[in-house]
Formats: C-alpha cells, sequence, structure tokens
C-alpha cells in the first residue's frame, strides 16, 4: 500500500501522521507532499525521516494508492485531477468537492458503502462538526426516523487549524500580563470571550459553518431532516463540544437511546450526574471516539431527546475519519 499525504504540514496533515502510526495502517511507503514554503522539511515517521516533496503537476502521483489530502479547498480543486489521474484514491479533507454529486461525503460509522460509487476517484471527508453529530444521530435514526435537530456548537480554536491555536495561546498570555491582544485568524478576541461567527453569514442569516452541518448531514444519512445549527468558537484549545436536540417519529426513552450509544463502535457514553460525569473537550482532546452524555427528554417537547455530545475535531473531525475511509476501502478490497 503506497500512501500519500497532500498538505502534511499543516494541523490535521500533522495528525495524519500520527494517525496512521497508532493504528498500524498498513503501510509500504508514505510520500509526504506540500507547499513549496513545506518542501524540504523533514518529518519523522516510523523511525525514517522522510522529506517533503512540493505538490507540482506532475506524475509524481503514479503508483500510489490513496492520497488524504488536507492542503484547503483551492489546492484540492487545482490538483484533483493530477492526484487522481492514474487511479490514486484521493479522501480530501476540504469542502472542495463536498456538495458535488459524483462525490461520497462519507462518515464510515454512517455510510461507509457511499465510498463504492466515486466515478471521480474522489472521497470528502465532511466538515469536523457534522462528523461528531452524525456519528451521535445515527443509532438515533436506526431506531426511529429523525424528524429534525437543533444543534448549538461550542469549537474549539484549532478548528482554525494550527494558527487558530497559537492565537488563542497568545491571547490568553496577554490577557493574563494586562497587555492588549491581537486578533487576527477570527473576528474578535477569543480569550474570556466567545464568538457566535464561524465562517461567512449566507443570505439566510445564517453561517456557512451552520448551514455545512445541514446540507452535510442530509447527505451523509440519506434524510430530508433539517438541520437548525448555530455555531459559536469558544476558547478550547481542541475538541469541539455539541448541545443536541433530536425530534423523532417514534418517542424514544432515555435508556433506548443511551443504550443504543453504548453499543454503537466508535461512541462512549459518560453519563452520571450523580457523580458530575459528562464527556467534556478537556478529556477528549485526543481521543478517537465520539462522546456522548447528558442525556435526557427534552423538557420542552418530551417526544424530543436532547444530550451532549464531544469529539476531538482533528482527530474524529478530520483525520481519523480519512484514515478510517481509507482501512474500509482496503478491507473492503476496493484498493489493493
Ligand atoms: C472550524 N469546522 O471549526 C471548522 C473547521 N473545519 O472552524
Amino acid at each position: 500500500m503506497k500512501v500519500a499525504i497532500v498538505g502534511v504540514s499543516g494541523a490535521v496533515g500533522q495528525e495524519f501522521l500520527r494517525v496512521l502510526d497508532e493504528r498500524n495502517f498498513p503501510l509500504d511507503e508514505l510520500v509526504l507532499f506540500g507547499s513549496s514554503r513545506s518542501a524540504g522539511k523533514q518529518y519523522e515517521f516510523r523511525g525514517k525521516k522522510l522529506t517533503v516533496k512540493e505538490l507540482k503537476h506532475n506524475d509524481d502521483f503514479k503508483g500510489i494508492d490513496i492520497a488524504l489530502t488536507s492542503a484547503g479547498g483551492g489546492t484540492s480543486k487545482e490538483f484533483a485531477e493530477t492526484i487522481t489521474k492514474h487511479g490514486t484514491i484521493m479522501i480530501d479533507n476540504s469542502s472542495a468537492f463536498r456538495y458535488d454529486d459524483d462525490v461520497p461525503l462519507v462518515v464510515p460509522e454512517v455510510n461507509a458503502e457511499d465510498s463504492r460509487n466515486r466515478p471521480r476517484n474522489i472521497i470528502a471527508n465532511p466538515n469536523c462538526s457534522t462528523i461528531q453529530m452524525v456519528v451521535s444521530l445515527k443509532p438515533i435514526e436506526d431506531l426511529s426516523k429523525i424528524k429534525r435537530v437543533r444543534v448549538a456548537t461550542y469549537q474549539a480554536a484549532s478548528g482554525a487549524g494550527a494558527q487558530g491555536i497559537a492565537e488563542l495561546e497568545q491571547q490568553v498570555k496577554d490577557v493574563a500580563e494586562g497587555k492588549e491582544t491581537t486578533a487576527n485568524k477570527f473576528q474578535y478576541q477569543l480569550a474570556m470571550n466567545l464568538i457566535p461567527h464561524i465562517d461567512v453569514f449566507l443570505d439566510n442569516d445564517y453561517t456557512k459553518e451552520e448551514m455545512k452541518m445541514n446540507w452535510e448531514t442530509k447527505k451523509i444519512m440519506h434524510t430530508q431532516a433539517e438541520v437548525s445549527a448555530t455555531c459559536v468558537r469558544i476558547p478550547v484549545a481542541r475538541a469541539h463540544s455539541e448541545a443536541i436536540w433530536v425530534e423523532t417519529e417514534q418517542p424514544l426513552s432515555v435508556e433506548q437511546v443511551k443504550d443504543a450509544f453504548e453499543k454503537t463502535e466508535g461512541i462512549s457514553v459518560i453519563d452520571n450526574p450523580a457523580k458530575n460525569e459528562y464527556p467534556m473537550p478537556l478529556f477528549v482532546a485526543g481521543k478517537d471516539d465520539v462522546y456522548v452524555g447528558r442525556i435526557r427528554k427534552d423538557i420542552a417537547d418530551p417526544n424530543n431527546i436532547t444530550y451532549w455530545c464531544v469529539g476531538d475535531q482533528i482527530k474524529k473531525g478530520a483525520a481519523l475519519n480519512a484514515v478510517q475511509i481509507a482501512e474500509w476501502l482496503i478491507k473492503e478490497g476496493e484498493v489493493s
């Protein structure tokens, strides 16, 4: 198996290296690609130093089975043909192809089978806030069709990449030292604040991040259920949290939902209010699973279930999900 990482110097690119190693991903060769700025840098993988090649329009992808790409939408669009033209399967973490009809959008726990139909040899990785939510919605949908979902997100600074974490860390330091803060990556100072604005505002007054949760959930879950989201950036380094309200066709009990969560691979339940136990970003950062807790009846409508969901957005929300897609393709003989 020959795998490439495109955009290896970014936060997700670096996570690809860790995840491939952690999961003993079967690899004969790993090739690293990056921009002209990253070319020549070296990263260690399984005891060997690998040098980053500059991504160029040439035949460098010949013989590569799978390319894990996370270099931004513009680069993905520009290089998709170069990457896939010799049969390489491109698993793309950007938003470039997510809504194209001929590109499957995949979360393996939910719709792995969609990966089979990839006429352009591209599979898109969904947005991080969608991935963790749909992992938790799937066992509920299996109990009763979901009619609609409301969600409020609490998204970590690292959702905006390595620069997002660096900006938050600098601001925390500046605030502690009584200095003026500067904001470049975020619209305002994030330290000691929160910002109800991720990505651009659209005509319907939702942000694009919020509409991604709506559009992507429909495509991944093959549903028409509407998702109404409010996405908020919070001063946490890593792991996104979500408060989720789900309306189902058949009323479900808390016990049924909890039991379904507990039986689902990829979900961990931490739900013990008597002992103040619930998922939090502090403990979920770096973990593979999507964590759920605070599972209860919605007091505003007892037919609804509401719960709290936390996931590491660089891991399950990006690198791990892409690697799991690759693992599924190998297991199913889609790539050999
Ligand atoms: C964010 N969801 O948290 C985005 C990253 N893809 O900014």
